[in-house]
């Protein structure tokens, strides 16, 4: 357990997975309902090696011209491709100070992913394995979880089937730009709070790039609500931090918290280069039914549970949200491309 700034986020070792299941399975179970974010250690796979592998194929993307990355759009329908500095959250109003682009495994031979071969030899495999990797150590934890919610072992494994052409399960890499040579504009944030609205979150970041803050606060997984007590998650490479999403909350009638996090900028005195992440988001196939044992709330399918969520998420429709940049006389310092000011309510 590491207290670092108020709250204890619990660090948790799959060392010797096979023999000491039942025990891994009550302190998963432990931190999931206690606290909602926890931090998995000492997991077979995806190895250091292979977290340090899938980071440099993410920089080498984020390295690539403008020109290249916008081949392969966002799509909002499909949560794929990529997106600069586009996601506004309601709690900002404001778009996050990042880029990103959301992948989903059964997609991988698709337009959906780019095409950047010549540029960056073996992008695909190394992605397309790291997903594998990690969709491997997902279900441990999720079976874990299915137990201590009195759901059976295989549960969630059954819902998350990644090869489905209903998968939507989705990776994303985030670029966080440096703030050596480019300010954030005022009232901006890397990212605005926000609670994730899959089933589980597995985050893994790099020794030296923090930022990430995570809050407590949440009764109920429609609420809103954030406090003012962010705790910092500090960042070290091998580990992957899980945070519970909305869909579980619900799975779970209320019991596992879906919390709001953030990732701040840059302190006066702190390092102020780029901060490089992976999130991957177990989301189940679009026909799952998700309703908790309690059946607290009525059945809803994984597609409309997603399409609801990303309603009460997100400030604007993506239409509203063009006519504001166009309309804009705001343009980013570094590419002089426009973008929106709204209010600095962050
Ligand atoms: O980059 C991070 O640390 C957080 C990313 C995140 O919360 C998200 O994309 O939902
Ligand atoms: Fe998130």
């Amino acid at each position: 357990m590491t207290t670092s700034g108020g709250r204890p986020i619990p660090r948790i070792s799959l060392r010797d997975w096979e023999n000491r299941k039942n025990e891994i399975q009550k302190e998963i179970m432990a931190a999931a309902e206690n606290v909602g974010f926890f931090i998995i250690q000492d997991q077979e796979s995806p190895s250091v090696a292979d977290i340090e592998e899938a980071f440099k194929a993410s920089e080498n993307f984020f390295r690539l011209p403008e020109d290249v990355k916008k081949q392969t759009p966002f799509i909002r329908e499909q949560n794929t491709g990529w997106e600069m500095r586009a996601q506004i959250r309601p709690s900002t109003n404001l778009p996050d100070q990042k880029e990103s682009i959301q992948l989903q495994y059964h997609r991988r031979h698709d337009p959906t992913w780019p095409r950047v071969e010549d540029q960056i030899p073996g992008f695909h495999k190394t992605i397309s394995s790291f997903m594998e990797k990690t969709q491997g150590v997902s279900l441990k934890i999720l079976s874990c979880l299915a137990v201590g919610i009195g759901l059976k072992e295989d549960y969630f494994a059954r819902i998350h089937d990644v090869n489905s052409d209903e998968a939507m399960t989705t990776l994303r890499l985030l670029h966080y730009h440096e703030n050596e040579t480019r300010s954030i504009p005022n009232g901006h944030i890397r990212a605005g709070a926000h609670t994730d609205y899959d089933v589980l979150t597995l985050l893994f970041q790099r020794t030296g790039e923090d930022g990430l803050e995570v809050c407590p606060g949440r009764e109920c997984y429609t609420s809103f609500g954030t406090g003012d007590v962010w705790t910092p998650v500090e960042a070290k490479t091998g580990e992957i931090v899980c945070n519970i999403g909305d869909m579980l909350m619900s799975l779970s009638d209320d019991r596992l918290k879906s919390l709001f996090h953030r990732v701040r900028n840059p302190r006066f005195g702190e390092s102020r280069k780029a901060r490089h992440s992976i999130a991957y988001f177990n989301q189940p196939m679009r026909s799952a039914i998700i309703q908790g044992p309690l059946k607290k709330y009525p059945p809803i399918s994984a597609k409309d549970f997603i399409l609801d969520a990303s309603k009460r998420n997100y400030a604007q429709g993506e239409r509203e949200r063009q006519e504001a940049i166009e309309n804009s006389k705001f343009k980013y310092p570094d590419n002089g491309q426009p973008g929106i000011l709204l209010s600095a309510n962050a």
